[in-house]
């Protein structure tokens, strides 16, 4: 595949005179994560596939950089994954890209442009965008598109494709993926539940690939050198027949190192999965168990009610009597929060000061507690006291964190600049580390 053999994805090395008319291109989350959907697109472009290549960054490269490499490329189209985790460095990206070279044709696709996408910037600056599945769509769009026809509608809705008549993409994965990264599969598409903060109960209902062809492929993988496995069906275990048949598969075929990584729901864990489970040797199984909540109100508004006894049981019984590494969320860990509604969540950045202290004090007749340092929960409640009680001039109101004065450092006016590049260069560390 032309993802230029020896080049390691998602570093800004590229192959100069491997011109492309095609280029696929996503940002994934860390460096050992494959983007699986470009190589979905890839290997069903039929005859256009030699003209394509697939070319993969990290969030947190810089969008100038990337859209530099691409463009050095001089692709005539490009298409880029969009999903929740790199939205925001791929309109940096989109815009470079389209104000250095209008002329190149972008084409956006992935979850999270496929939904109320109208009143972005990502969509206005795009050419065009492919909602949902995009396997179909995308070739017959590049097809058009390099043929000298383009549609004139912007906004075309993916076609579902028949899962059986797909290309499978697992040829694409390189013997570095293969050594270095995260190996994506997949058996069925969509999911049965309706869960009310969920892209994925969107989808209609739940399509399931032939598994003779995935054994097949997972076979070729297992030659090549795979042990870790990761699928990506949302609910692997619906159907009982087809767990039990995926299960001894990869039972048959017990090696040093095999890791195979599944999403269930525990109150469908039927007994026979459950001892098949057990006959795992410690380690193989890494299960992502689906418990949101035990809190039936909760269940209730997320629609996503679960039948409480039947998920204890198969709890107990995977932690008891398997060797599988459960990964049960929020419950597992903090037992005594079974029964606790989470009414907000937060995502955001974090301030750090230069010291690694926080500061309370009054500037310029302000006075502000600030800096915590990822200690907010706890100090931001405490500071906050204090700090009222300093506003009412109480003697209590005094702190060991009083009117420090704040360090800086030089070149800095208050953007972090330097962020970025120790972010790449502890990420490097960590790779070498591996
Ligand atoms: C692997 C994965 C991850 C990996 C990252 C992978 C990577 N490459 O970096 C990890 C584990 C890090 C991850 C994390 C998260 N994830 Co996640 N993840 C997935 C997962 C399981 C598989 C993705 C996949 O390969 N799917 C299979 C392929 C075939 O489908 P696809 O990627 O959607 O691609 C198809 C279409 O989207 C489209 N398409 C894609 N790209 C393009 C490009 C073009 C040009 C076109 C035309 C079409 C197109 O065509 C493809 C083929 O049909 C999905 C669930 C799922 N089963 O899809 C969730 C999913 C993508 N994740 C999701 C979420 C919510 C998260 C988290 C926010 C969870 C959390 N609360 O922490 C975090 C965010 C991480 C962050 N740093 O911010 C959501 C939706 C996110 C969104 N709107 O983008 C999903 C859909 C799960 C869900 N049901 O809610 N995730
Ligand atoms: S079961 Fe999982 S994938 Fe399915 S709708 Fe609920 S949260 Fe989404």
């Amino acid at each position: 595949m032309t993802q230029a053999a020896g080049v390691r994805p998602g570093r800004l090395e590229v192959a100069i005179g491997n011109m492309l008319d095609i280029i696929l291109t996503t940002l994934n989350a860390r460096y050992s994560h494959t983007a699986f959907g470009l190589r979905y697109l890839w290997a069903n472009l039929g005859p256009l596939q030699a003209r394509a290549g697939i070319r993969e960054f990290i969030i947190g490269q810089e969008p100038a950089e990337i859209a530099e490499a691409l463009l050095l490329e001089r692709p005539r189209l490009v298409g880029v994954g969009v999903y929740i985790w790199n939205i925001e460095t791929i309109s940096r990206l989109v815009q470079t890209l389209k104000g250095v070279s209008p002329e190149t044709v972008l084409v956006l696709g992935g979850p999270e442009i496929s939904h109320e996408f109208e009143e972005t910037a990502l969509y206005r600056m795009s050419d065009y965008l492919v909602l949902g599945e995009g396997e179909q769509t995308f070739r017959e769009l590049a097809e058009a598109v390099l043929g000298g026809h383009p549609p004139r509608q912007k906004v075309l809705a993916g076609e579902r494709p028949d899962l059986a008549a797909l290309t499978l993409p697992y040829a694409a994965y390189t013997d570095h993926d293969i050594a270095h990264r995260t190996l994506y599969v997949e058996t069925s598409r969509g999911c049965p539940f309706r869960c009310e903060f969920c892209l994925s109960s969107l989808e209609p209902c739940v399509r399931e690939f032939p598994l003779s062809p995935f054994f097949d492929a997972m076979d070729a993988l297992f030659a090549r050198g795979a042990r870790q496995f990761k699928f990506v069906d949302r609910t692997f275990n619906l159907r009982e027949d087809r767990v039990l048949e995926i299960l001894d598969f990869f039972r048959a075929r017990l090696r040093d190192g095999i890791q195979v990584h599944f999403e269930i729901v525990p109150d469908r864990l039927s007994a026979r999965t459950l001892e098949r489970m057990a006959a795992f040797p410690p380690g193989v199984l890494r299960l992502e168990v689906g418990v949101q909540t035990f809190n039936r109100e909760t269940q209730e508004a997320i629609l996503r009610v679960q039948d409480l006894d039947a998920t204890l049981d198969a709890l107990h019984f995977l932690r008891e009597r398997t060797g599988a590494l459960l990964h049960a969320d929020l419950v597992a860990l903090f037992p005594e929060l079974r029964e606790v509604r989470i009414s907000h969540s937060w995502c955001g950045f974090v301030a750090y000061t230069f010291d690694e202290l926080m500061h309370i004090g009054r500037h310029e007749g302000m006075h502000y507690a600030m800096g915590y340092c990822g200690s907010g929960v706890g100090m931001g409640s405490y500071l906050g006291m204090r700090l009222g009680q300093q506003v009412l001039g109480l003697a209590e109101g005094r702190t060991a964190f009083d009117d420090i004065a704040f360090q800086t450092r030089p070149l800095y006016s208050g953007k972090p600049w330097f962020l970025a590049p120790s972010i790449r260069y502890n990420r490097w560390r960590d790779k070498q580390n591996r």
